[in-house]
Order: structure tokens, then C-alpha cells, then sequence
């Protein structure tokens, strides 16, 4: 009989380079997950999740939230940041100290030391919810990274080239991975596939990814 040495262990976090300016934390969150929920939870709290209207009229499948001191709205006007939520009118909840702490480093374990986010957006994919290819380009700075985290249920995540026309690989991302874009890869067009059914312990039917940003 042979032993598994492993089978006990609790899985590593791991790094890998996707392309240029893409670095995937494999479960970096994973020891963290509580604190990043209970941030969640106390945001929401306060500034709900909604399904907000594209500059188009279609309504989102994604459900979001913001926090920090700039928030992503997109409504009739178009996509843009903004001090306020359009829901309260009042400023976004502040970002969690814990939040904001994991998020810096992140950045650095990715090889971006420094950052500073002052948004963080909250994404709430229920099953069927997806995200089409896109660019995110609404921020001030590129040279600034994004840093994200998925939670919950596991999705395929879709990422491109600098031209939407270009094929894009699938890359799995599962609850506790944290992937950092930055350099050459923060303009690349990305999504999200449909999110299949299925019950997350932590999250029920639910997938969580926040991505924190320097929008100004
Ligand atoms: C690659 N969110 O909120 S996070 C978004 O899973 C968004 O909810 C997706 O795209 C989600 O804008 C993907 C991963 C991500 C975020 C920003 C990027 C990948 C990126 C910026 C540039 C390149
Ligand atoms: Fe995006």
C-alpha cells in the first residue's frame, strides 16, 4: 500500500504567469475567504446589490455593489466611476481595512508593489449569469493593475487580446483564486461564461469576484 504524504495537507497557493502582465494566485484567498465575505456582507448591507442598465438599456446579468471612494455605474448616461451611489446618493461604503489590505498584497506578491486601490467592485454572478468580452478602460491609469478574487462557485474565465476579433483562452477560476493584470495584459478584452447551477458551502448559489482598482 502506498501512503499519500499530500492527501492530509491543505492545498498550496500557487503562482503561474498567464501572458505578459497576468498572474494567477492560485488560492491566495483561501485563508481569507471569511474575512472577504464578512466585507461583503457589510457593504451590501449598505449599498445592495443591483442589476444595473447598460448605456444600451440591456439590464446586466451580473448583480453589483461598490465600495471605496469611487464606485462603476453604468446606466443611460454611460459607464464611468462615480463618489455616490445612484441607488442612496450617498457616498459608497468605505472600503473593509481587510479588504484593502489583501488587496495590496496581492499586488505585491504579483510583482506590483504600492498599490493603492480606492474602488472595489463587487460582482454577484447567480447561476446563468455571464459577462461578454470587454475591455476595462473607464480607469485614469493602466500602469495601474487590477487585482481579482473569485468566491464561491468556480467559473471559466475568458481572456483575449488587445482587438476583440482575437480568440480568447479559458482559464477555470475557482473559490480563493486571486489573479493580478497589470503591464501589458490590464487593456486585454476578458468575461465570463455562464455560471452553471451549483451550491457553494460559503456562498450558496453564488459566485463573488470583487476587483479592486485605482479608478482616479
Ligand atoms: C483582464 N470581472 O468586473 S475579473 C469586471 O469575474 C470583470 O467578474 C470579471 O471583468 C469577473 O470588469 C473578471 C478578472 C479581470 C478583471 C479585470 C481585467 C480580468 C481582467 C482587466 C484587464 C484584463
Ligand atoms: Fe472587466
Amino acid at each position: 500500500m502506498t501512503h499519500d504524504l499530500f492527501a492530509e495537507l491543505p492545498p498550496e497557493p500557487t503562482c503561474e504567469s498567464l501572458m505578459e502582465g497576468a498572474v494567477v494566485l492560485r488560492q491566495f484567498a483561501l485563508a481569507e475567504t471569511d474575512q472577504l465575505l464578512a466585507g461583503i456582507r457589510q457593504v451590501t448591507a449598505q449599498a445592495p446589490l443591483r442589476q444595473m442598465k447598460t448605456p444600451g438599456g440591456h439590464t446586466m446579468s451580473v448583480a453589483m455593489s461598490c465600495c471605496g471612494e469611487q464606485g462603476w455605474v453604468t446606466d443611460s448616461r454611460g459607464y464611468r466611476y462615480q463618489p455616490e451611489d445612484p441607488v442612496s446618493d450617498q457616498p459608497w461604503p468605505a472600503m473593509p481595512e481587510a479588504l484593502y489590505r489583501f488587496a495590496g498584497r496581492a499586488a505585491d506578491a504579483a510583482g506590483f508593489p504600492g498599490f493603492e486601490p480606492d474602488s472595489c467592485l463587487i460582482n454577484c454572478y447567480r447561476p446563468g449569469a455571464k459577462m461578454g468580452l470587454h475591455q476595462d478602460r473607464d480607469e485614469q491609469d493602466f500602469s495601474q493593475p487590477i487585482v481579482s478574487v473569485s468566491l464561491g462557485l468556480p467559473v471559466v474565465f475568458q481572456f483575449g487580446g488587445l482587438k476583440r476579433n482575437e480568440r480568447p483562452i479559458k482559464v477555470p477560476l475557482a473559490h480563493g483564486d486571486v489573479v493580478v493584470w497589470g503591464g501589458p495584459a490590464r487593456l486585454r478584452y476578458h468575461g465570463v461564461l455562464t455560471l452553471k447551477a451549483g451550491e457553494h458551502p460559503l456562498t450558496g448559489a453564488c459566485r463573488y469576484n470583487l476587483t479592486f482598482r485605482r479608478a482616479r
